[in-house]
């Protein structure tokens, strides 16, 4: 197999001389990231997956692999003390017993065991799916309840936060650095129907939402299958950190409701299906356990719109800002994203009770 497209010599050769590689580990493209590049290696029957971070979106390296080192080590004692089913990701530190390579280039690689026989989906292809992830997250927030939140740094400051988002939109908006407002007009104004969310938001902190260690990333491509179609292992640890579950929960909806991946221009197909948010909701509560208290549980709906609006006012922010944070394959594809995730906003928000009436103790 010819991989030289995938990795350069000189890449290939400083990846081998720190991780002990032979000549002739083989590399390929591995799953969808937005954010950061991730290859699948092979060498002599040996599987690890490599992966170059972004560094201009994860501005300090050295933290955040500091967090993944705190979660995985962690979770693998709750793992041995049967408090936690799932498997957990492996860092393999260099031969130099660093937690990643440096490359001269500034670039920085790290490795994970690959954990054999999995594999990821876009969609969710009905409710046992739903359930299953719904579960797997559930546990592995709950697995983090009682790691001190000092000991988890914050990555990426905000992440989540509507007030900076909305205000990132409006100052890309005013900028229109790539030129692109014109063409984008309708989508813009149906984001600004987003401001109401930043309000109750705001109250929803006031009652004293909890904050805890959550994944903050729980797309379903998140979550490692078998092929029984069982959750097997949380993956993309990057941005670990202390926020809501109320995000865990809302990134899970927006990935998995609706039968059409987040970037399908296909807008008609965007819709809610009640029967996977039920199961994934049942999904979560039972993972969590005894965690969520009642302003979680009864502001889950909540969650997913302010994930949903969230997400599709990022895409449409970096669509005005000429694409300079998610990995595009051509020019729309961050407009078609937001299209997407403005619709599905749209839906959730109309049925947002009803929705709210199928989680566990609100209905
Ligand atoms: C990014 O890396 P990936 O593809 O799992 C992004 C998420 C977005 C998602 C949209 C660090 O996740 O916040 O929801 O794309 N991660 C970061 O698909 O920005
Ligand atoms: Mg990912």
């Amino acid at each position: 197999m010819n991989d030289t497209a995938v990795l350069d010599i000189a890449t290939r050769q400083a990846l081998a001389e720190a991780w002990g590689l032979s000549p002739r580990a083989r590399f390929e493209p591995l799953g969808n990231g937005l954010i950061n590049r991730t290859l699948l290696m092979r060498d002599d029957g040996r599987e690890r997956v490599l992966q170059c971070l972004n560094t201009r979106v994860f501005r300090d390296p050295d933290l955040l692999m500091r967090n993944c080192h705190v979660v995985t080590a962690h979770l693998g004692r709750e793992r041995a003390a049967s408090r936690y089913a799932y498997a957990v990701l492996e860092l393999m530190p260099t031969l130099a017993g660093d937690p990643a390579l440096v490359m001269q280039d500034g670039s920085w690689w790290r490795m994970y065991d690959h954990v054999p026989g999995t594999r990821t989906f876009q969609t969710a292809d009905g409710p046992d799916m739903a359930y299953e992830a719904g579960r797997g997250f559930g546990a592995f927030v709950r697995a983090l309840a009682d790691l001190p939140s000092a000991v988890i740094g914050e990555v990426i400051p905000k992440f989540h936060d509507p007030v900076s988002r909305f205000e990132s939109f409006r100052r890309a908006l005013e900028a229109d650095r790539a030129g692109r407002a014109g063409s984008c007009r309708g989508e813009c104004e149906a984001a600004s129907a987003f401001a109401g969310i930043v309000r109750d938001c705001q109250t929803l902190l006031a009652r004293g939402l909890p904050w805890r260690i959550t994944h903050n990333d729980c797309k379903l491509n998140n979550l490692l299958f078998d092929d029984r179609r069982r959750a097997v292992c949380v993956v993309d640890l990057d941005t670990v950190m202390p926020g809501s579950p109320l995000f865990d929960f809302g990134d899970m909806v927006r990935t998995m409701v609706s039968p059409v991946a987040e970037d399908s221009t296909d807008l008609a197909g965007v819709k809610v299906r009640r029967e996977v948010f039920a199961a994934l909701a049942r999904g979560y509560v039972d993972g969590c356990g005894a965690l969520l208290e009642p302003v979680e549980r009864e502001n889950l709906a909540f969650g997913a719109r302010l994930i949903t609006g969230v997400i599709g006012l990022r895409f449409l922010t970096d669509y005005l800002d000429g694409d300079r944070y998610f990995r595009v394959t051509h020019p729309e594809h961050n407009l078609e994203r937001a299209r997407n995730q403005l619709a599905l906003f749209s839906a959730l928000t109309e049925q947002s009770e009803a929705l709210q009436a199928l989680v566990p103790g609100t209905g």
